[in-house]
């Protein structure tokens, strides 16, 4: 039988040739992404062997102890973005400020944000990690100087949006606005090939995914979901948490469901951050037809006021995102 084999970068070039509106200096920007990921994935393969396993003894922007493999993941990104020159600005969890690259008067009109290695903490117990990237591009009507303005933008505005999962295989999906596309590597040719095109969420799902520790800590209305879970009449719910939101979203994208990370007494504004995790999972789990909201509105029409700003997140299927909130809006 013969076996087609399509990889990422040709699924890209033909993507392009459907929308004419996605230029060639896009695809060479997501190929710097994917570049990036297969030499995480890498690394991640052989964390055991080599000494990169564990904290560097620094503490980010965030407050959170970075792990050498998060500065690995992030040096990686920026090497294989910083050659491409249409990518004016990158944003980082790891970083402080942004990097700029290039002035605005250069054709370098792509602003790259990610999250190098989300769910770092599990490194060290070989848990699913992952990498999320969102795409914006340079806004026209910005002010002269105001890096901010460019990169403040709502979620609406992203042109593509994707993750990767490091874990029993590395598989990546992205989405620049026409569907969810998925992708294994293939460690066998170093290329990550089509394994489902157009991806969908189910409109339902009895998984919810929380860390129920904090419950008490949760508003009232999703503490009443939570235990409304657990009764007959919701007909067995099964609760998932792994703790690694990319591994968390890929399981409800694929199974549907519900991932909530809501406001907490520590983390009134919750925790997730909105530029680099909460906007790029929000615009593929619309495009796979599922939805996203902080509680109060959508995700995508959130305007980011920091560039480390952080949200309350509720993901997933449509319906069970819509039971949350009616909880929670009660
Ligand atoms: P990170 O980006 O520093 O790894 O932090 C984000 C992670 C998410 O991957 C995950 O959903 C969440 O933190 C888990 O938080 P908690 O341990 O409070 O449940
Ligand atoms: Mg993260």
């Amino acid at each position: 039988m013969k076996q087609t084999i399509l990889v990422l970068e040709q699924h890209i070039l033909e993507q392009q040739r459907a929308h004419p509106c996605a230029s060639g200096e896009f695809s060479w920007l997501l190929s710097a992404i994917t570049l990036a990921t297969r030499v995480i994935s890498a690394h991640v393969r052989r964390a055991g062997l080599v000494d990169i396993l564990g904290e560097t003894g620094a503490t980010n922007v965030q407050g959170e102890m970075v792990q050498k493999l998060d500065v690995i993941a992030n040096d990686t990104i920026a090497t294989c973005l910083g050659y491409r020159d249409n990518v004016g600005i990158m944003v980082s969890e790891e970083d402080d400020e942004p990097r700029i690259l290039k002035e605005p008067d250069d054709r370098a009109k792509y602003i790259v944000l990610f999250d190098p290695l989300d769910g770092s903490s599990n490194i060290d117990v070989n848990v699913s990690i992952g990498t999320i990237f969102s795409i914006l591009q340079r806004r026209d009507d910005a002010g002269a100087g105001k890096v901010m303005d460019h990169i403040l933008q709502p979620g609406y505005r992203q042109i593509a949006a994707g993750y990767v999962i490091y874990s029993s295989s590395t598989v990546m999906a992205y989405t620049t606005g026409y569907g969810v596309h998925m992708f294994t590597l293939d460690p066998s040719i170093g290329a990550f090939r089509l394994v489902r095109e157009h991806v969908t969420m189910p409109t339902s799902g009895k998984t919810y995914s929380v860390n129920e520790a904090y419950s008490r800590q949760f508003p009232k209305g999703i503490q009443d979901y939570l235990d409304w879970v657990k009764t007959d009449k919701a007909g067995g719910y099964g609760l998932r948490y792994i703790g690694s939101l990319v591994a968390d979203f890929h399981r409800t994208l694929l199974h549907g469901g519900v991932f909530l990370y809501p406001p907490t007494l520590k983390a009134p504004k919750g925790k997730l951050r909105l530029l680099y995790e909460a906007n790029p999972l929000a615009f593929i789990a619309e495009q796979a037809g599922g939805s996203a909201t902080d509680g109060k509105q959508r995700i995508l029409d959130k305007i980011p006021t920091s560039l480390h700003e952080r949200t309350s997140l509720i993901i997933g299927s449509k319906d069970e995102v819509e039971r949350v909130l009616s909880f929670w809006r009660a």
